[in-house]
């Protein structure tokens, strides 16, 4: 049984720390996992590249799925959430210039709820901070050794230039896709899965109140659009864009005009503008590394998969990952058994792959790819037809977006 206290020693002029689980990159994966391990008793240690707020101003997702609530609320970060959240029981597909309700509740008893991304980091950090847990903001310059040892350390550079050693039973690599953890894995042993697609989204945050109740997500012959929110006078809406498109090239006015053409609907009133706040363009991507383990490198969140953002599935799945991953630690910390962690990555694959497939499904079914001939519009447009009529279909979507229970 390895020991959850941790001693600081003096190593030249190096910090040496002891932990039990040292967690690069404090994003949803990262801290959601600090707290999992805490409220089992175990410690750990947060390092993140960024300050504290920039990763509390870094506008993202806005859609947590049941499951995801479900667990911020049993690690106490679900206070503000459940305040400020706006539970939604359905989205609306847009098209032939109409909305077609997917009712959630009555498909499956859940709901989902818009809360932003950057509001989850909020909560979570406070709440560690409260709890006397640690993280390093501002730290550089982190690498990894000894990760096929029972030992592994992570050294770093703190805020203030410090340097310093963990020396962790795992290390958890949750930073991100573009985090230093995953490139340790030799080559070789990750087989890798991707696909790029010939678009990107241009997303806005405006001063401005929503114009729908729900998101809704608009397929048209000008491309996609979606209309989400984040509260009663801040709304988030997304235009597919070209991927070679700058942001310059893009004026509030031709954001607007735009919008309202992709989002138009008969009888409708147009959309609310107001000052964009926020602005920006993200490339879409599928990416799937297998497995998401060498020795003691656990990988999770973005760090192992990436999905286009049209399942609104990238935060929820990082959270998903570490409830496994939490687990697992908790059997072979209390009981030194590796069976949980060793089955770590098949399990987590699992959702990962049906999410991937979710994803990847919205987006081929809603937006028009460069060159789509009228054969594929037919059937883009058969698709959505028949995902909003048939009982079946719709439940297919509703319980995929919702989120499917842990473990199934
Ligand atoms: P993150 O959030 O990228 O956090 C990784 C953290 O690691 C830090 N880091 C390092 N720290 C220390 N040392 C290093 N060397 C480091 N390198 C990096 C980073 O600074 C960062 O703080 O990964 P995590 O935790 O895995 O969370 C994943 C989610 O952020 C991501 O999947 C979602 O934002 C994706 N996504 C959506 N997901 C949803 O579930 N629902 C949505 O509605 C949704 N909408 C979206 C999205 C992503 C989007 N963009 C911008 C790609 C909408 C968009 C437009
Ligand atoms: C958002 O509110 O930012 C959002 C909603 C749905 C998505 C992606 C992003 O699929």
């Amino acid at each position: 049984m390895l020991s959850g206290s941790y001693g600081v020693k003096h190593r030249t002029d190096v910090e040496v720390t002891r932990t039990q689980v040292a967690i690069v990159g404090a994003g949803p994966a990262g801290l959601v996992l600090a707290h999992l391990l805490a409220l089992r008793g175990f410690d750990s240690v947060l390092l993140e590249a960024r300050s504290r707020h920039h990763v509390e101003h870094r506008v993202r997702a806005g859609v947590l799925e049941h499951p995801t609530v479900q667990l911020l609320c049993e690690i106490g970060a679900g206070e503000r959430l459940r305040r400020e959240g706006l539970e939604h029981g359905g989205i609306s597909l847009r098209f032939d210039r109409a909305d077609h309700r997917i009712d959630f509740a009555a498909l499956t008893g859940r709901s989902i709820t818009v809360y932003g991304q950057q509001e989850v980091v909020k909560d979570l950090i406070a709440a560690r901070l409260a709890r006397g847990g640690e993280i390093f903001f501002d730290v550089d310059d982190v690498r990894l050794s000894g990760i096929d040892s029972d030992e592994p350390e992570v050294a770093f550079t703190d805020g203030g230039g410090v340097a310093r050693i963990l020396r962790a039973a795992v290390v958890a690599g949750c930073d991100g896709f573009h985090g230093v953890c995953r490139p340790y894995v030799p080559p070789g042993a990750l087989r890798v899965f991707e696909r790029d697609y010939p678009f990107a989204w241009l997303g806005i945050l405006a001063k401005a109140a929503p114009a729908q109740e729900e998101v809704a997500y608009a397929h048209g012959d000008r491309g996609f659009a979606l209309a989400s929110m984040r509260s009663p006078d801040v709304t988030r809406l997304y235009l597919q864009v070209a991927p070679e498109d700058a942001i310059d090239g893009w004026s509030d006015d031709r954001i607007w005009e735009e919008l309202n053409a992709r989002l138009a609907v008969d009888g409708g009133a147009g959309l609310n503008e107001g000052p964009i706040l926020e602005r920006g363009i993200a490339a879409m991507r599928s990416f799937v590394v297998e497995p998401m383990r060498h020795g003691r490198l656990f990988l999770a969140g973005d760090a192992a998969h990436i999905v286009p953002p049209t399942g609104a599935k990238g935060m929820n799945l990082a959270v998903a990952d570490v409830a496994v991953l939490a687990e697992a630690l908790e059997r072979f910390f209390a009981t030194g058994r590796t069976d949980l962690l060793d089955g770590y990555s098949d399990r987590c694959l699992r959702r990962v792959w049906r999410a991937e497939h979710f994803s990847w499904w919205m987006t081929s079914m809603l937006h028009l790819a460069p060159g789509a001939d009228p054969f594929e519009r037919r059937l883009q447009l058969s698709q959505l037809r028949y995902v909003v009529s048939s009982p079946a279909a719709s439940t297919s979507l509703a319980e995929n977006y919702v989120g499917l229970p842990y473990g199934s």
